[in-house]
């Protein structure tokens, strides 16, 4: 396997600090608030600082940023489980997001304050010729490691965006990082195991559970042709470290091309099904994380969809990262517009950006090409004439010839957000 140094990732940490994130908690709580206390007492100006504005604007005013093990600020979603957002500044420094700056998405809040990485197993089971248990070095030793760029997406990225408004975490643009992650391939592990004729689907679950057993487990499946092929991998590494804790450490699934939602963290269990994944501990596929059964994945806003089916691959999407909405920018003068682009596979072919609110496109200069499940960055010098107003417009087409629309789908879920990004300024 070869390997890049030069990421900009976190500081180098030991197996200990992913392990014990927790310990010591005390301390954690108290700087957690310790930074709270610090809001709510901070004058309208330094609370500004701490707070930027991130585009999206609620009742409550803008989101506060909170420290976690591992972590630098986050914009905080939610305290209990975590769920964070990363910055969107955090996107202008590079292809790689950062370990200390990637999101945190949980749903149940019961976590496993440690790890033992002696003690932990992942184990294989269900319609397997042999069931296997195994540890972390096991695992290590199965193959060669193998190395992918992806970018791991929530499906509800933007959903705060919605309009009309739909119910779920009123996530902005943060809820989504690019990282190489390395590790084994996951039909490694079930030729290993020796998948049965019969087998439909794959099981997926972590080490945290629900509070109330009323409460679905997170669980999630895959197709088996999907999980027998090439690109899904058990992953221990996240941009040269061990993963994170809040990123699933020890062990996280990695499914290229597909939303987060299938990225099961604290990974401990496989299990081979004979037949669709179905009950209680199934709500994650049957119930939740479902799109409209249509091409366009959409309905009309405000509709209801008539079936369902879970949520896969990404869109196309396409930012600018060195401008936000409401800057002031300099007339008669070069300016390096600069940004991000990606999809789902394909890969990304070409950028264009509109200074002029989408009267007219000129092609971006693609940056280095990480991979095809990679964010793809891209820049533009550009130069406005005149003063005033305008907007700043980007779009992407991938391989596969897919675009943005002009605006944005919609469905009940927020999902799946994807649309040619618009940002007003002000020539000065
Ligand atoms: N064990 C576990 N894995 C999980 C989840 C979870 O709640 N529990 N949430 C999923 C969802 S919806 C997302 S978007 C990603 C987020 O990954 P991250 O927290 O590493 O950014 O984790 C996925 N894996
Ligand atoms: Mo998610």
């Amino acid at each position: 396997m070869t390997r890049r140094s030069g990421d900009d990732t976190a500081k180098p940490a030991g197996p200990h600090d992913s392990a014990r994130p927790f310990e010591g908690r005390r301390r954690f709580i108290r700087h957690t608030g310790f930074i709270a206390a610090g809001l709510a007492a901070a004058p309208g100006a330094s609370l500004a600082a701490i707070a930027k504005d991130d585009g999206v604007s609620f009742a409550d005013g803008p989101r506060e940023l909170v420290s976690y093990p591992q972590k630098r600020p986050l914009i905080r979603v939610t305290t209990r489980p975590p769920h964070l957002e990363t910055p969107f500044e955090v996107f202008n420094n590079g292809a790689i997001t950062p370990n200390d700056a990637f999101f945190v998405r949980y749903h149940l809040a019961n976590l496993p304050m440690s790890i033992d990485p002696e003690t932990y197993r992942l184990e294989v089971k269900g319609a397997v010729k042999r069931s296997l248990s195994l540890s972390l070095s096991e695992l290590k030793a199965l193959g060669e490691p193998v190395e992918v760029v992806a970018v791991n997406q929530c499906s509800g990225n933007s959903r705060g965006f919605s309009s009309p408004r739909v119910f779920g975490a009123q996530l902005a643009n943060g809820a989504m990082g690019n990282a190489r992650w390395v590790g084994v391939p996951l039909k490694t592990v079930l030729e290993k195991a020796g998948v049965g004729a019969n087998a439909r689907q794959v099981m997926f679950n972590g080490l945290d559970q629900p509070v109330l057993p009323s409460t679905s487990d997170f669980r999630k499946t895959l197709d088996i042709e999907h999980a027998l092929g090439h690109d899904v991998l058990l992953a221990w590494s996240m941009n040269g470290q061990d993963i994170p804790y809040l990123n699933g450490y020890p062990l996280k699934l990695i499914v290229p091309g597909y939303f987060g939602t299938y990225w099961v963290k604290h990974l401990s269990e496989i299990e081979v099904l004979d037949k669709p994944f179905e009950g209680h501990d199934a709500l994650f596929m049957t119930t939740a994380y479902r799109v409209p059964d249509n091409d366009c994945l959409c309905v009309a806003p405000g509709t209801t969809p008539s079936r369902t089916r879970p949520i896969s691959t990404l869109p196309v999407r396409s930012f600018i990262t060195s401008v936000t909405s409401g800057g002031v920018l300099p007339a008669g003068r070069t300016v390096q517009l600069k940004g991000i682009a990606f999809d789902g596979g394909a890969g990304i072919k070409a950028v264009d950006v509109s200074i002029d609110g989408g009267k007219t496109w000129r092609a971006a200069e693609l940056g280095a090409d990480l991979g095809r499940y990679s964010f793809r960055e891209w820049r533009l010098p550009v130069s406005f004439a005149a003063r005033g107003q305008t907007v700043l417009m980007v779009r992407a087409t991938n391989r596969a010839g897919e675009v943005q629309p002009a605006d944005p789908t919609w469905n009940p879920g927020g999902y799946r957000r994807h649309v040619i990004e618009s940002y007003p300024v002000t020539i000065a």
